[in-house]
């Protein structure tokens, strides 16, 4: 395992690299979950590498949703395992919620691996290994134990594919979905979408629970009504515009600009922006009409 120095500006990001790359050498993550992590390393990029307010709201949300439940279950594969496996078993433990292991690019011995490494973090019981092919679905991903996912009233899905997330909201269970890209069709199909990352949703996630444990159910509620999915994945495509615009405000006037005042941009701001903007479009005509003449 490649030693990361803590005071490398881009530890966290590196650290979550190396868990990825050690999941795929023991067979715990697939190959293509390096893909995956990297699209999300670039979202997560995007919106600023922190917890936003709106997946802030959408992480409480889920607790209480998790917690009202009659049969809550979190789904693990082979990225979430190697990124957050202890963090599921407490998690899991606080929220009385089952863990069961649905893979996409399933296989005995992945499903195996991935068991025996949540035992390895504390887990007691692990569901999969017995998933049997329930859901309507063309891929491996249709696997689901009887009395986990398949009679799941709420479910925990983390990097999930759009197709099973669709069919487990057609059965009319609530999901609840990991995903930092908020355009993705999981994200525009589960009813609650925290666009955040997992290394920073689990944790978060353990703290709310244990502070909501014990609430009474009128006021777990409150805090499901307060939440509104279309607004919260508004908010999270807000955050990446605000954030580019500060950069591209940054590199058009050599001040600083801060993001979360974007919406404060003055009008001379905004001409300048607007000036570069014609001018790039120029210049790509420009070009284009040379290539025409070419
Ligand atoms: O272990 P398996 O076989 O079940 O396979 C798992 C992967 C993740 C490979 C599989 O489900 C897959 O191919 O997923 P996708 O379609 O690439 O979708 C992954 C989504 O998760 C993308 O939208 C990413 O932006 C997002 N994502 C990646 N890393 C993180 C993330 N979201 C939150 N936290 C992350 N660390």
């Amino acid at each position: 395992m490649t030693e990361i120095p803590r005071s490398h500006p881009r530890y966290q990001s590196l650290l979550a690299r190396e868990l990825i790359t050690q999941g795929v050498l023991s067979g715990i993550t697939s190959k293509h979950g390096l893909i995956a992590q990297g699209r999300g390393e670039a979202f997560d990029y995007l919106i600023g590498e922190k917890t936003i307010d709106s997946a802030a709201h959408a992480e409480t949300c889920a607790c209480a949703l998790l917690l009202l439940a009659e049969n809550p279950v979190i789904s693990v594969n082979g990225n979430a395992a190697a990124l957050v496996s202890s963090g599921l078993v407490t998690l899991a433990e606080v929220l009385d919620a089952k863990l069961e292991v649905n893979l996409f690019h399933r296989t005995d011995e992945r499903v195996e691996l991935i068991t025996k490494y949540l035992e390895e973090a504390g887990a007691k019981h692990v569901l999969g290994r017995t998933a049997e092919p329930l859901l309507d679905l063309d891929h491996e991903r249709n696997r689901a134990e009887r009395d986990g996912l398949y009679s799941a009233d709420v479910v925990l899905v983390l990097l999930e594919d759009g197709d099973r997330c669709n069919v487990l909201t057609q059965m009319d269970k609530i999901v609840i979905a990991v995903d930092l890209n908020p355009l993705s069709r999981t994200s525009q199909t589960a009813h609650v979408s925290i666009v955040d990352n997992i290394v920073r949703v689990i944790p978060n996630m353990i703290e709310i629970a244990r502070e909501m444990k014990g609430m009474d159910d009128e006021k777990l509620w409150e805090f499901v009504d307060s939440f509104d999915n279309g607004i919260a994945l508004a908010d999270a495509i807000e955050e990446i515009k605000v954030n580019l615009t500060g950069v591209q405000y940054e590199l058009l006037s050599g001040t600083d600009f801060d993001p979360k005042k974007g919406h404060e941009i003055s009008d001379e701001q905004k001409r300048a922006l607007e000036e570069e903007r014609i001018r790039k479009k120029r210049e790509v005509l420009m070009k284009g009409s040379d290539l025409i003449l070419e």
